[in-house]
């Protein structure tokens, strides 16, 4: 007799909401969680929480208060407290997880790729004289690159800042993605930038840059993922459905 599930889904990224889409569709008890970075984040199908746990203790907590069978780990692959305390608080729980990720980019013909294993690394290998540089990192790890004022950057966050970047040559797009190649090209243009810094978050919401930078000839700043600890992955929304006892494809559903 398979356990009727009930569904923590750490959200955030484009393949969460597609899985949300698919738990909504089919009746499946779950809810949605947001860590609250961002004003007015994209409204789910489901329940949704916004907010912290308060740690690993508090994300345990959860679990047992709200009898969750299975957590699924759906978070960005740069949110790396996030995903060591879903696997630790899964285990003092006892809670079936999986981690719902896409796999990360891998160049292709015409890319031209430095990669670095993280933000430091990636902040000193910008030393040198002054360049144009699409920063495409987000908001929050922004301050570490006033160790290179030199250079004109290219900001793009979700959200308009409450103070002004730290950075004294600086241009700022306020914009969510997903990004087409098309429009990210324009604005690479448009900024006559000679670099992008990109995080390998995988996936398609982000890439748009890097196929506006191979069109453009431009070299891109790639920093690799944190490594995270072991746990079951799954590529596809519709993995995460037949591990939760659901037949992917609709209309096949026995007996749930
Ligand atoms: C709050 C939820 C969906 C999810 C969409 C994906 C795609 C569009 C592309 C660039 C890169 C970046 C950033 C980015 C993308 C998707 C996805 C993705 C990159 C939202 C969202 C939340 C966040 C948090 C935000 C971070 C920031 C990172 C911007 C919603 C829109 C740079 C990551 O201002 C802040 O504090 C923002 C912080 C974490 C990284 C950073 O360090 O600043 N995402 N992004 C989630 C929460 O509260 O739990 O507001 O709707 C979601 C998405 N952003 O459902 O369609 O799947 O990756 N997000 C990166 O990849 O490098 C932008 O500009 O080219
Ligand atoms: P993080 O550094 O790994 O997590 C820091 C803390 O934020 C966590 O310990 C947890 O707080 C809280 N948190 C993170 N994700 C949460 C979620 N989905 N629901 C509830 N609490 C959450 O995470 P991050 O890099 O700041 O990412 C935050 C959110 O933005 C995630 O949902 C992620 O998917 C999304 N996102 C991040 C990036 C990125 O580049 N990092 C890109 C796109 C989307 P407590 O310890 O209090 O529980």
């Amino acid at each position: 007799m398979s356990v009727k599930p009930n569904v923590l889904l750490l959200g955030g990224t484009t393949e969460a909401s597609r899985l949300a889409l698919l738990l909504a569709e089919r009746g499946i008890t779950a809810i949605f969680s947001y860590a609250g970075r961002t004003e007015s984040p994209r409204p789910q199908p489901i329940p949704t929480r916004i907010g912290g746990f308060g740690g690993v203790a508090g994300l345990a907590a959860y679990l047992r208060e709200h009898r969750i069978t299975h957590l699924v780990d759906a978070t960005h692959p740069f949110a790396a407290m996030m995903s060591a305390n879903a696997v630790a608080a899964a285990g003092l729980t006892g809670t079936a997880l999986a981690a719902l990720t896409r796999p990360g980019w891998q160049p292709e013909a015409g890319d031209r790729w430095t990669r670095v294993s993280g933000l430091d690394d990636a902040v000193e290998a910008l030393a040198g004289p002054r360049r144009r540089i699409m920063l495409a990192l987000g908001r929050m790890h922004v301050d570490a690159f006033a160790a290179q004022p030199q250079h004109h950057y290219l900001l793009r966050f979700v959200d308009a800042p409450e103070h002004p970047p730290a950075l004294p040559y600086h241009s700022l797009v306020v914009d969510r993605g997903p990004f087409a190649a098309r429009t990210d090209r324009d604005l690479l243009r448009a900024h006559a930038i000679d670099l992008v810094v990109s995080k390998n978050a995988g996936g398609s919401g982000a890439s748009a840059k890097l196929v506006a930078a191979r069109q453009l000839g431009l070299p891109v700043l790639m920093i690799d993922r944190p490594a995270l600890p072991d746990r079951r992955e799954f590529h596809f929304p519709q993995d995460v459905l037949h591990w939760l006892g659901h037949d992917p494809s609709p209309g096949t559903e026995r007996g749930v």
